[in-house]
């Protein structure tokens, strides 16, 4: 037998690079990323370098776990399994409704599964809600495009990054979260300028051409004042706010509310360097981007400040043209496949649970009884854990997230399991921090073991492929929601969707006509012969495809209904927790390396990246903080919020200001610190502002 190589989609970030992974003749694997493919270039980073080794880890989970009488975990069948979730949850439903049960997913996994998911649980089983780990990370950026285009569509391609000449990564840091991605901007050859707005010095802040280290969450009063000096001087796009955009009056009135003294005061950025922005972005006008990541949507009031950025582009023209864009870089592998095929937060395809036309529509393509599709929509994330914590959700289910880690206010995450009657979890490993609590645990084949479809941050589809068999009983999320559809006794429902390619087809038919078309793309073949596709591709579309970047609203066309993009904007609001006599601190938090990802399940069993990372949570601070506590690198301290208290190690960084910290995500110490603030439209956690106070241990 000859070599076969297989090609598949990074299961991490959302640059979404392809990989190629040889299997030899004697079985064993290597790996190295694609040359030919447009996102990555021969290009991958450690973690995708080593995307396998996970998933052979000791610690998989190779069958179903049923917690017995006295509370311990037991291997069972999955005949067994199956029969006990269909029981426990059909129970919780016949005794408290069908709002008493919910699901939380991920954007972790294919959108074929995701798909599966969100049309089992509430077209088969009757749930209403559902949502998903995209909540934690891109809710924010898919409500404030869709209250300003109409739609959850980032208008960019990655070519922007090669064709901008001043480009704005405003609490974004590129450089370790999305290094592949980073390296097209590295690759353009206009000279550009490179702007960084983030309280910290971050990699990416080091490798700009201006820095400006903001106050924390004081982005609406600096990008106002932005907005305001643009306006003043006339450095707008008079015909292009004329033509296409609502509410610019109301935001002038705005934005002229606060001096550019006082603005500056609050961010804590000399007047002089936000004039000197001012006219960079008009002299570059025509070309200038602004990208965003967790540093806005991570806030009390991210979508505001999403909408700023939006704003400031829109005001200027910089939109719909090379090297422009308001532009949210996504999270997940495969968090833009959620946003529009979960059934989380829209019904499938983008489509609206509220709206009749829509459910019929839906019903019609699908082949089912429109009765079927809730006519209301889920809680989000933190209401259903609030409901869970108060006894109205009873049974919950996660999937391929991890939030006993991950969510913001371990203390209440917990007690909201706590309350519950039943807990099922569905993951790789079940030792996960949230897995260890599950009544019933269901293990599942990762990325490298099954197939699927994933969309990256620039909107293109690549596919994940199967390179190697899951351990023991372990199955594809897929084949888990097939099986457990059939055992509730709603399997037919779903006959048209033996596999996932199966799912794909059908969900192109659900999404023709919407701004998210795909129906144009004739199966994974096309997706593997042309490098992947960006969405929308509509059937009938003639465009060369091998050449195409994608970008959308060239136009100046878009999907609200009077087709003009909508200036949305408040006034700025401090946050409820901020520093005191006895917390002092300000905390921040985010990512850490490079080669760590999330609450690290996976990259912890790693070798290599052990090896290059710290194992024990840490926090950075200031070296002049660390002379008034009298610590240096290494040595432990204690932090405390209102929550909780911690111990870490401390790392002395410049990265942080004094008076404020940073602790990484990846430890779970972290998240028993952190304050539940939510954004007001998107219900996002504010992951990134705690007023701590930090001591010698
Ligand atoms: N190596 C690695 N890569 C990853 C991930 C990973 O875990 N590890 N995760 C992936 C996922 S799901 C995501 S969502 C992305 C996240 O990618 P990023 O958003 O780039 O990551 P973060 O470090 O969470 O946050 C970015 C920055 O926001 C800043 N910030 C905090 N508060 C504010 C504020 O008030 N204003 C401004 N302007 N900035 C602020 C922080 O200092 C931080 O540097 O990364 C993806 N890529
Ligand atoms: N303080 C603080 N907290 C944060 C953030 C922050 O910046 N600061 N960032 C937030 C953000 S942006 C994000 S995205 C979240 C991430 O939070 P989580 O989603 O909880 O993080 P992951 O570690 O990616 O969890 C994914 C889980 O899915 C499992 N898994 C992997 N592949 C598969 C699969 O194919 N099938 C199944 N069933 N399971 C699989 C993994 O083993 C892991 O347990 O964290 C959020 N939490
Ligand atoms: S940059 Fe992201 S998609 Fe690319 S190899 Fe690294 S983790 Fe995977
Ligand atoms: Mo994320």
């Amino acid at each position: 037998m000859s070599d076969q190589v297989i090609r598949t989609t990074c299961s991490y970030c959302s640059v979404g690079c392809n990989l190629d992974i040889t299997i030899k003749a004697d079985g064993t694997r290597s790996l190295k990323p694609t040359k030919e493919y447009p996102v990555n270039e021969g290009f991958c980073c450690p973690k995708g370098f080593h995307l396998l080794t996970p998933f052979l880890s000791e610690d998989r989970g190779v069958t179903p776990l049923l917690k017995n009488e006295q509370g311990v975990q037991e291997a069972v069948s999955w005949d067994k399994a199956n029969e006990e979730f269909v029981l426990r949850f059909k129970k919780i439903i016949a005794d408290h409704g069908p709002e008493s049960v919910a699901f939380l997913s991920t954007g972790q996994i294919p959108f074929e599964e995701m798909a599966l998911l969100g049309s089992v649980t509430k077209f088969g089983m009757g749930w209403v809600h559902g949502d998903g780990n995209t909540r934690q990370c891109m809710a924010t950026a898919a409500v404030a495009y869709k209250q300003a285009f109409g739609f959850d569509a980032p208008p960019f391609t990655y070519q922007d990054f090669e064709e901008s000449d001043l480009m704005v990564f405003v609490g974004s840091n590129p450089v370790i979260n999305h290094p592949i991605m980073w390296n097209r901007v590295k690759k353009n050859s206009r000279n550009p300028l490179i702007v960084v707005v983030d309280p910290r010095s971050t990699e990416t802040a080091k490798q700009a051409g201006a820095h400006f280290g903001i106050e924390p969450k004081t982005d609406i009063p600096f990008f106002y004042a932005l907005a305001r000096i643009l306006i003043e001087n006339d450095w707008i796009d008079h015909q292009f706010i004329a033509d296409h955009t609502d509410g610019f009056e109301g935001f002038v009135d705005k934005v002229g509310q606060r001096s550019i003294a006082d603005a500056a005061a609050l961010c804590g950025i000399e007047e002089d360097r936000i004039y000197e922005l001012a006219r960079q972005i008009h002299e570059q006008r025509g070309r200038v981007s602004f990208w965003w990541t967790m540093g806005v949507n991570q806030s009390h009031q991210a979508t505001r400040t999403a909408q700023a950025l939006i704003n400031l582009a829109l005001i200027t023209g910089n939109i719909g043209k090379p090297g422009t864009g308001a532009n949210s870089i996504t999270g997940q592998a495969n968090a833009m496949g959620s946003r529009l095929f979960s059934n989380t937060t829209n019904l499938l395809g983008g489509h609206d649970f509220l709206n009749a036309d829509h459910r019929k529509r839906v019903a019609d393509r699908l082949g089912i009884p429109v009765e079927v599709i809730p006519t209301k929509n889920s809680m989000p994330y933190n209401q259903i854990l609030e409901a869970a914590r108060d006894g109205r959700i009873k049974g919950l289910w996660f999937i391929a997230t991890n939030p006993g880690h991950s969510w913001i206010n371990k203390t209440e995450f917990f007690d909201a399991l706590k309350a519950l009657d039943f807990l099922v979890v569905q993951d790789l490993y079940p030792t996960t921090e949230t897995a260890v609590h599950a009544d019933l645990f269901l293990p599942a084949a990762g990325s490298g073991e099954k197939s699927g479809t994933f969309i990256n941050s620039e909107r293109r589809l690549g596919v994940v492929q199967k390179v190697m068999d899951p351990p023991g009983l372990a199955k594809s999320d897929y084949d888990i929601f097939l099986g457990l559809a059939n055992a509730w006794g709603c399997g037919d429902l779903f006959a048209n969707w033996q596999n996932p390619e199966a799912a794909f087809r059908v969900l192109q038919r659900v999404a023709v006509g919407q701004p998210c078309d795909i129906s144009g793309i004739e199966g994974y073949s096309m997706l593997l012969e042309n490098n992947g596709v960006q969405w929308p591709y509509p059937q009938g579309n003639d465009e060369d495809i091998h050449s195409a970047h994608r970008r959308l609203f060239a136009d100046g066309k878009f999907f609200t209904p009077s087709g003009r993009a909508q200036i949305l904007f408040d006034d700025y609001v401090s946050p409820t927790e901020v520093p005191d006599e006895q917390y002092p601190t300000v905390l921040l938090t985010g990512r850490g390396t490079m080669m760590q990802f999330h609450t690290q399940t996976r990259t912890n069993k790693v070798p290599f990246i052990r090896s290059k990372t710290r194992f024990e949570g840490y926090v950075e601070l200031h070296s002049k903080d660390a002379e008034i506590l009298g610590v240096k690198t290494d040595d432990k301290v204690k932090v405390t919020s209102r929550r909780a208290s911690v111990t870490v190690s401390a790392v002395v960084s410049d990265g942080v200001k004094p008076g404020q910290v940073f602790m990484p995500m990846h430890y779970q110490e972290t998240n028993w610190l952190t304050y539940t603030a939510f954004d007001t439209y998107s219900f996002e956690p504010s992951y990134k502002y705690a007023a701590v106070k930090v001591e010698k241990a």
